[in-house]
């Protein structure tokens, strides 16, 4: 049987281990990005590693999250990221440049190549054929000092595309319909190959919208081959060069398949409060709507924004209704510019914000009360846009448009024929004026620590037995939005985990924080795919601060996983899941002999206060219960 392209980018990026399903890998990282939200604790994190230059391809820092500059926290953050890329030799993307996955389409991605991400949707990236993965910032710290990023080698889920998407029908409305059928733990485990002859109709932003999107999925990563669409991008890019045609073979093995016909495709929306949550948008039809937001990293390219304005050429957006667009890089805002795409927008009414992330991490325009916002982003989770009782649908910028101009959610097949969408007939200004190329030299480049920034918290390392309080019990699905959450009132303390660990879990238990603390740490247990959602690390970071040892639940979702391994928090799962049931909240319990069972690879289990164990389970390797034990990954690399 032949390969398929997952495999043959990880087989020429092997490290160690065997590509079979299920076994540890370590592969070669050839580029990284991180932005300003994760990436300050990652550049600590690097420092403390003491390499002198990062030793990748190449490495990118981008400022796109922390851009609302109510006090000093975000500027300071900024001027830390700017002088560590000179000192260490990263690319720096200055605020205002756009947003990371956009950018790096545009401008550094290439096929065939690895990119390792501190954000969840790296996976962007995959859209040209490079296999890109999210991590957390540790993970892209070792990455960038040179060392291999581990993984657990995933099962291929081969999609094949057949047929072409009907008029008002988009890239967005794929990945919603994968995450109709397959739901936010479909992708879990598997890396997503799009394949088949449905594949040329698409274009390389809609395949970056659906790889983008695979995050949701819970998948290790997604990818589309390299083609002519690619070559055409790349060379629309003045980077033709690094064109490579790349497909799996004819006859490839994928672990699964699945066919999904693009002309059956209707316009879809996910509904509140969960991005598989899809339904046509024609059985919400009617709902009344309070604010439309453009932009993300999912939707937020020339063709995105264009045909939102071709809908709302000369007309006004509903008196109801504040639209904002957010284009999705510096590239993108001058095309839209230039061919009238912004005069448009501006004419309608559009509110329009600069290149970021913006609305999607809750860093402004949230919406009223009890409303309902409906977004061309990529996550609807509770609360992260800033207003704990709106709802957000997810959607395409087709059907943002539409529901821009009624004020109503609208499948935009009942406009009528598709508009005309303004051509961009210019030639993309390529010349990078807010990207800064790192320096030959940079050793004598001096490091600027804002007063926000604190120094990284140590673990005490993990002791023989544990024992403590069930601090929270949670249930299924719960996000890293839920355990450590964003918006422009937390998101500025992610170099401060002292003040940030305040805010753990606010949305789901506000006490938490000072319970965890009085009780000198305890544990949590949750339910199915436990930390789902963003890379954040700080998930892991300041439960760790607050003194949470080990985290029990069903199962994990990948990242997170990852990034309780490298801050020393035991991860473990209950061998019978209706064990859970059996754990209440308040009660004490231990981890009898919990670091001498996990050395030795022996059985785990959890006791209650009448005697009762419960057993675990968990598939950690020798190498990464080292890590725990040491107390995180930083621990254990000092002491090697
Ligand atoms: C997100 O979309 O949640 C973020 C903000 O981009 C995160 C990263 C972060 O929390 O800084 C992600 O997706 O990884
Ligand atoms: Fe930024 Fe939103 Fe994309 Fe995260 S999902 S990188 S917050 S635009």
């Amino acid at each position: 049987m032949g390969s398929t392209l997952a495999g043959q980018i990880l087989a020429a990026h092997l490290v160690s281990g065997t590509l079979s399903v299920g076994e540890e890998i370590a592969i070669r990282i050839d580029q990284t990005l991180t932005q300003d939200a994760t990436g300050t604790m990652a550049y600590l994190q690097f420092e403390a590693m003491g390499v002198p230059r990062v030793r990748t391809e190449v490495s990118v820092s981008y400022v796109d999250h922390n851009m609302l500059q109510a006090g000093f926290e975000n500027a300071d953050d900024h001027r830390f990221l700017q002088s560590i890329a000179r000192k260490y030799g990263i690319h720096f993307s200055r605020p205002g440049n756009g947003i990371c996955h956009q950018v790096h389409l545009e401008r550094f991605g290439a096929p065939g190549k690895t990119l390792l991400g501190s954000d969840s949707h790296t996976p962007t990236g995959g859209g040209v054929g490079m296999l890109a993965i999210g991590a957390g910032g540790l993970d892209v710290a070792v990455a960038m000092g040179g060392g291999a990023f581990y993984l657990t080698v995933p099962k291929i889920l081969g999609v094949k595309l057949t047929g072409a998407l009907q008029p008002w029908v988009s890239g967005k409305d794929v990945i919603l319909e994968m995450l109709r059928r397959r739901s936010v733990k479909g992708g879990v485990g598997r890396i997503v190959e799009y394949y088949g002859p449905g594949v040329a109709s698409l274009t390389v932003p809609q395949r970056a919208t659906i790889t983008n999107m695979g995050a949701e999925l819970g998948a290790t990563t997604s990818l589309f081959p390299s083609d002519d669409a690619t070559r055409a991008f790349l060379e629309s890019q003045g980077r033709g060069a690094v064109w490579t045609p790349l497909a799996a073979d004819a006859d490839a093995d994928y672990d699964e398949t699945l066919e999904i016909d693009l002309s059956t495709l209707v316009p879809l929306a996910a509904a509140p409060h969960s991005p598989d949550a899809v339904q046509p948008v024609a059985d919400n039809a009617g709902t009344v709507v309070q604010q439309v937001c453009v932009g993300s990293c999912t939707n937020s390219s020339y063709y995105d924004l264009a045909i939102v304005a071709a809908v709302l050429r000369g007309k006004t957006v509903h008196p109801d209704v504040s639209l904002t667009v957010s284009p999705g890089s510096k590239q993108v805002y001058e095309m839209i510019a230039e061919s009238g795409v912004l005069a448009d927008l501006i004419a309608s009414g559009a509110r329009i914000l600069e290149s970021g992330c913006g609305p999607c991490i809750g860093m402004g325009q949230a919406p009223p009360s009890d409303s309902i916002s409906v977004r061309t982003f990529n996550r609807n989770f509770p609360g992260r846009s800033g207003t704990a009782s709106a709802g957000v649908f997810l959607v395409s910028p087709e059907v943002a448009a539409a529901t821009a101009l009624t004020g109503t959610l609208t499948d935009p097949r009942t406009l009528g024929a598709l508009p005309a969408v303004r051509p961009f007939t210019g030639a993309a200004n390529l010349a990078d004026q807010l990207i800064e190329a790192p320096a030959a030299d940079g050793s004598a480049v001096e490091i600027i620590r804002g007063p926000n920034i604190k120094p990284l918290p140590i673990h005490p390392g993990v002791p023989a037995t544990l024992t403590g309080e069930v601090l929270l019990k949670v249930g299924d699905n719960i996000t890293t939005d839920h355990i450590m959450p964003a918006g422009a009132k937390v998101l500025p303390l992610r170099s401060n985990i002292p003040a940030i660990s305040q805010y753990v879990f606010e949305r789901v238990d506000p006490t938490f924080p000072a319970r965890a603390q009085t009780a000198g740490g305890g544990f949590v247990i949750g339910g199915a795919n436990y930390g789902q959602g963003s890379s954040r690390e700080h998930a892991a970071l300041a439960p760790m601060y607050l003194g949470v040892t080990a985290v029990i639940v069903k199962s994990f979702a990948r990242i997170h996983l990852a990034n309780l391994i490298n801050f020393g928090i035991i991860p473990l799962t209950f061998a019978n899941e209706a064990d859970y049931d059996r754990v209440a909240q308040g009660t004490r319990v231990t981890l009898p002999d919990i670091a001498a069972r996990l050395r030795a690879g022996q059985p785990v289990v959890l006791e209650l206060p009448d005697g009762t164990q419960l057993p675990l389970a968990h598939a950690l390797t020798p190498r990464q219960v080292t890590i725990i034990l040491a107390g995180g990954l930083l621990n254990s690399m000092r002491e090697a």
